[in-house]
């Protein structure tokens, strides 16, 4: 990890001007550092080729493949690894060593976007400048094609938003440079650097995206923003959806995005994206497949079922919330056969740290903690892991982030939860392109796993 101080006084020299903002002279850019890095790893991955081919890591079982590849280490995933019980690192970073060090919004005190994105891609802490930068970069970029405009106003706002967030992304490959190039006939050396312009290309303007969707849906009466070219990301993002005022919402949309913007690469979402961009398909549609896994319950809408869930018990117990009234909630829920949303991980086994961090965001603002949502999910999140552990199917009885994701969003008047798995598509896309960049740096092949008919592998196991 490299120290913040020591990147800042690095940069020393001015300026250089480059879309209206100030650039000092020796701050790399995003594409000059990840062209630095890139070297090592490729070396890295030649000589694990080269010496360890044939090293085994682990074995496959039957419960493996019956279980949906739960544990197989299978999958190659640079920027984020997932520990059962410490959680998500981001190159060996946890969520407060990333709060500690990756630079925030001027005036802001949450990470940025650009900065977990910048972490992602090279693996290093960006300067306050380097990640401004990025924003200005970003914000150039962020206005939608016309057609992808019109496209999205002409859809019924009964289409949930999801749909209609996998949809845009899917038309903005019309502009792919990566399909461009790849027409023109490219070398492979070459492909990285396309897909990143495109990466960032559709990281620009997922904000306009996902805001046009909410105004349509929620709000065909208010006009929408457009793109400010001095915020960064996250707040532009803010600012099209209506909430630019109010700054602890702002705040809050930052650290979530930043936080929940890779979880390493076996989720659903990350390992669409992988597997769609392993075929060379390009971000867009990459991308634009892996929303469609996430807008499953059982992964992404999991955050509109919690605060779904959570109302109707508010609604069930009204004013007498007491330890008895939640567990017998928790306890009808799990007697009716569903799950009870935000509880369980494939793979964490303790409770989920990005769940702290937006807990400990809660803490910090007294109107937060007095708001009878925020308490509500507080008060499950101390009964649920019992109740689950006496139910004992779940192996990991405690909350993940969706738990508590989406009641400061209810709080502070983002009220429409059928919207929040959008936020986390916005979100998840940093990590998930990421690896798209690094996929084609390092030329990773096609994925094709071998697969077994039950027959199959009943042969298999009795030779
Ligand atoms: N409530 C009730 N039962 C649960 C449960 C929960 N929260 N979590 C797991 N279980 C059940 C499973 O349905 C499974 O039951 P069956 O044996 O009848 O199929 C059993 O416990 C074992 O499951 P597991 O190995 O602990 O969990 P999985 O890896 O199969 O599934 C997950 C993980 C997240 C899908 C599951 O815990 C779940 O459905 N949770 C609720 C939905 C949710 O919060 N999803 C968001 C996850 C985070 C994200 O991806 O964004």
């Amino acid at each position: 990890m490299i120290c913040r101080s020591s990147l800042l006084a690095k940069s020393v020299a001015r300026s250089i001007s480059n879309n209206g903002f100030r650039r000092l002279a020796s701050t790399k850019s995003l594409k000059e550092t990840l062209q630095e890095v890139i070297p090592a790893k490729q070396e890295q991955l030649k000589k694990l080729k080269a010496e360890h081919s044939q090293a085994v890591v682990g074995e496959v079982k039957v419960e493996n493949i019956l279980g949906g590849m739960r544990g197989l280490k299978a999958m190659l995933w640079e920027a984020s690894v997932l520990d059962p019980n410490e959680g998500i690192r981001f190159h060996g970073m946890t969520i407060p060593d990333c709060q500690q060090v990756l630079p925030p919004a001027p005036g802001g005190k949450e990470m940025t976007a650009e900065s977990m994105l910048w972490l992602l891609l090279t693996g290093k802490v960006p300067t306050p400048d380097q990640s401004h930068q990025l924003s200005a970069e970003l914000a150039e970029k962020g206005e939608l094609p016309h057609f992808v405009t019109q496209l999205i106003d002409s859809l019924p706002k009964t289409l949930h938003p999801m749909t209609q967030l996998g949809m845009g992304v899917a038309a903005l490959n019309h502009d792919s440079k990566f399909q461009a190039a790849y027409e023109r006939g490219i070398k492979k050396p070459e492909y990285w650097t396309y897909t990143l312009e495109d990466c960032l290309n559709l990281i620009a303007k997922l904000p306009a995206l996902a805001a046009r969707i909410y105004r349509n849906v929620y709000h065909p009466e208010r006009s929408l923003e457009s793109v400010d070219k001095n915020l960064d990301l996250v707040g532009n993002y803010s600012n099209m959806l209506g909430f630019g005022q109010n700054e602890h919402l702002t705040e809050y949309l930052r650290l979530y995005i930043a936080l929940h913007g890779d979880h390493e690469g076996g989720n659903a979402s990350a390992h669409t994206a992988h597997l769609v961009g392993s075929t060379l398909s390009d971000p867009y549609i990459s991308y634009s497949a892996a929303l469609f896994a996430l807008a499953g319950p059982l992964h992404g809408l999991a955050n509109q079922e919690v605060l779904r869930w959570q109302m109707a018990m508010q609604k069930e117990i009204g004013d007498n919330i007491t330890h008895e009234n939640i567990k017998d909630y928790l306890w009808k829920t799990l007697r009716s056969g569903q799950v009870v949303p935000g509880y369980g991980h494939g793979v964490l086994r303790n409770p989920d740290p990005r769940f702290v961090a937006l807990q400990e965001f809660c803490k910090t603002r007294p109107e937060l903690q007095a708001s009878p949502i925020i308490q509500l999910v507080q008060q499950t999140a101390e009964i649920a892991p019992d109740v689950l552990k006496e139910h004992g199917k779940t192996k990991n009885p405690y909350p993940n982030v969706d738990a508590t994701s989406g009641c400061v969003l209810y709080h502070y008047g983002l009220t429409e939860f059928k919207y929040y798995t959008v936020i986390f598509g916005v979100s998840r896309a940093l990590g998930a392109l990421t690896q798209l960049v690094w996929a084609r740096a390092l030329g990773l092949p096609l994925e094709r796993p071998k697969s077994y008919s039950m027959d199959a592998l009943q042969k298999l196991i009795k030779n």
